[in-house]
């Protein structure tokens, strides 16, 4: 199998050079991918970035004019003239555009909201006593989360509390009627709109049940209609699956707070056993902490020669762990193959979501062992070592020792990158809180001070991953770099979160790349201009800080209303469609870079760009240049700031030659 591998990963590399040579430096801006990236060409090794560069997107399916919902096609529309035809059944353009995007946000919210339901199914465990691996870590925020969905906390013990919340949690999920707990959470004018459009969620199931059913060949052929429910199904998951997930790992394994943590492939080491973890669940990752510090497992790897283990992340659960306990993080998405290039890597062990195929055949080229781990997600070919919760430590144990094992065993010489950096990690909406209000008034009226006075012009959620189809990381650094230089404070989470990490912003002294405004705030109260809160589902933490910003007051009465902007700009996955659906649903306005999955010229797409915001939600929009997609959600903040009558002209203050020379030198 290996062997074979190998072979075939090298044909095709030779094969396609003939094709067209990828250009490194084009393709990505971090110097350890493109280290990696040429260390792959001398071993006559392909990853993701060839194979982008090699294969055309596909124009139809980009146009998103396709629907191959039944077998009376495919049937193939014409974008460029998109009324032009209609599918066999006599779906029009609209209706088969609609129904691909419901079916992306169903896909995305599917993957949040079973992921929160497997951290749910950790927290029964723990609370009934059949998981003793796991416990209440924290139990402040059990109380503050149950309080927040209305159960009485006053004079009951943790396990009482517990017991019921994870019953009312439950319902985020199975509830066939009514309102999902964290509907409590909503500011009470945007929940009205929701109630108004009949989109407020019930449990998550029912809701991407009912979605897969309307998108079935000849059920819902009104596009407006299907947008409804494919709001619904996103906010199902931004303020169910995912907020589930986000809070009960909270419970279970402490609330982030700042800490400095190293990123990129630097941290790695070639004296050491290295440990990487690629996926998206908490719980494994938590269990591989525990493992990595064992004295006896220690001991073996000493007794193989090594100085001792490195455990690191990559992706998501290593965003989570990055902010939540300071565990190095590796790179994002676009570095999880090149790290394996580094021949450094004993055991990489993945879970669930954007694991590539294409790493089984990487590892095999490098010797690195790669384990699956999750029931969910086996790949050919590759060794299953199934983590369960109620014995976590037999798999990641077991995962550990392959890997000193293999050190012992290393074959090819190892390459390691020496770029990495040290950042302030692990802002949750509490520490917001906390950090700008201080211990005895901790609140977000500072934050919200501040955007009236305009030293803070707004807030930027800048989220997402990265894509071959851009250079990777480019974009995100770019509409970042501009954003704070405006004044807009930047909340981040997942791969764009470790792409500024990775390009040192994340530091206090980062600030001077700030606007004055923001930089006089971020010298105040000594945090970095950008400010990570974890992986993707913990875009949650988002919206429960815009909601606190909005019932703090002077800022508007919903969430539209707020001097606020979210961005993916390398977007390329399902779950980020989702994202960028919950956040316009809660009246976020949304800029998505690299491609956007509807053309323009059609009715669904004019919904998704303006008619949304009619109904009075937030709006779509896209930029590839990183220079417009930042000045675009700019301008929206600056109309936020007019609607909301707090863009009072600056004093014009009148400079001679010398003030301006001092300026000059002083920038
Ligand atoms: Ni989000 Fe995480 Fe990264 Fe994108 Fe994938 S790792 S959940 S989907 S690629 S940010």
């Amino acid at each position: 199998m290996a062997t074979e591998n190998k072979v075939a990963a090298k044909t095709a590399v030779a094969a396609k050079a003939k094709e067209k040579k990828l250009n490194i430096e084009a393709a990505t801006i971090c110097p350890s991918t493109q280290q990696m990236l040429r260390r792959a060409e001398r071993d006559g090794v392909e990853i993701a970035f060839h194979r982008a560069n090699s294969m055309k997107a596909c124009p139809i399916g980009a146009d998103s004019a396709c629907c191959k919902h039944c077998s009376m096609g495919p049937c193939r529309l014409n974008a460029k003239d998109p009324y032009s035809k209609v599918g066999v059944c006599g779906a029009t353009i609209d209706t088969i555009q609609a129904r691909n995007f419901a079916r992306m946000v169903v896909s995305g919210a599917a993957a949040h909201t079973d992921h929160g339901m497997s951290m749910l199914d950790v927290f029964r465990e723990v609370v009934r006593g059949h998981i003793k691996d796991f416990k209440i870590k924290d139990t402040d925020k059990l109380v503050s989360v149950a309080e927040s969905i209305g159960i009485e906390t006053q004079d009951r013990d943790i396990k009482d509390i517990a017991t019921e919340l994870y019953e009312e949690l439950e319902s985020t999920y199975t509830g066939i009627e009514g309102e999902i707990p964290f509907m409590k959470r909503v500011p009470e004018k945007t929940l009205e709109t929701w109630r108004k459009l009949g989109i407020v969620p019930r449990g998550a199931m029912r809701e991407l049940m009912e979605m897969m059913h309307r998108t079935h060949i000849g059920v819902d052929q009104d596009y407006e209609n299907i947008a409804k429910h494919f709001s619904r199904t996103a906010l199902s998951d931004g303020w169910g699956g995912s907020m589930v997930a986000t809070e009960v790992s909270d419970i279970l394994f402490g609330t982030p707070s700042p800490l400095s943590v190293e990123v990129d492939m630097g941290v790695l080491k070639e004296d050491h056993v290295n440990v990487i973890i690629n996926g998206h669940e908490p719980n494994f990752f938590e269990s591989m902490i525990v493992s990595v510090q064992d004295p006896a497992l220690i001991q073996a790897a000493k007794d193989a020669g090594a100085k001792g283990i490195v455990l690191a992340g990559m992706c998501c659960s290593g965003a989570e762990v990055l902010s939540r306990h300071g565990i190095p993080h590796a790179g994002n998405f676009m570095s999880t193959e090149a790290v394996i290039i580094t021949g450094a890597v004993d055991a990489m062990a993945v879970d669930v979501q954007c694991i590539k195929q294409g790493l089984a055949t990487v590892c095999d080229c490098y010797g690195t062992k790669l384990y699956t781990t999750n029931p969910r997600a086996h790949i050919e070919g590759v060794e299953h070592i199934e983590f369960v919760e109620h014995e976590p430590r037999s798999c990641t144990d077991e995962i550990v020792i392959r890997a000193i094992t293999r050190f012992k065993n290393r074959q090819k010489p190892v390459e390691i990158p020496k770029f990495k950096h040290t950042g302030i990690h692990g802002f949750s909406h509490e520490y917001i809180n906390y950090m700008l209000g201080g211990t005895f008034r901790g609140s977000y009226k500072p934050l919200n001070e501040n955007i009236i006075n305009g030293r803070i012009r707004g807030v930027a959620g800048v989220v997402g991953c990265t894509n071959p189809r851009v250079q990777q990381d480019k974009v995100h650094l770019e509409v970042v770099k501009e954003l704070i230089k405006n004044d807009v404070l930047v909340l981040q989470t997942g791969c764009s979160q470790i792409t500024l990490a990775k390009f040192g912003l994340y530091t206090p002294e980062a600030a001077h790349l700030a606007g004055p405004g923001l930089q006089e705030v971020c010298e105040t109260v000594g945090m970095p201009p950008v400010l990570g809160l974890g992986s993707c589902v913990d875009n949650s933490r988002i919206l429960v800080a815009a909601s606190e910003m909005v019932k703090t007051g002077g800022l508007g009465n919903c969430l539209a209303d707020l001097p606020a902007a979210g961005s993916a700009p390398e977007w390329m996955s399902e779950k980020a469609i989702s994202i960028g659906q919950y956040f316009v649903a809660s009246g976020v306005y949304t800029v998505f870079g690299a491609t956007f999955p509807i053309t323009q010229n059609t009715k669904f797409h004019k919904l998704l760009f303006k008619g949304l915001e009619d109904w009075g939600l937030g709006t779509w929009d896209f930029a590839v240049d990183p220079i417009e997609h930042a000045h675009k959600m700019i301008a929206h903040i600056e109309k936020k700031r007019d609607a909301l009558g707090i863009n009072k002209k600056k004093e014009r203050v009148l400079m001679d030659f010398e003030a301006r020379r001092a300026l000059d030198a002083a920038a």
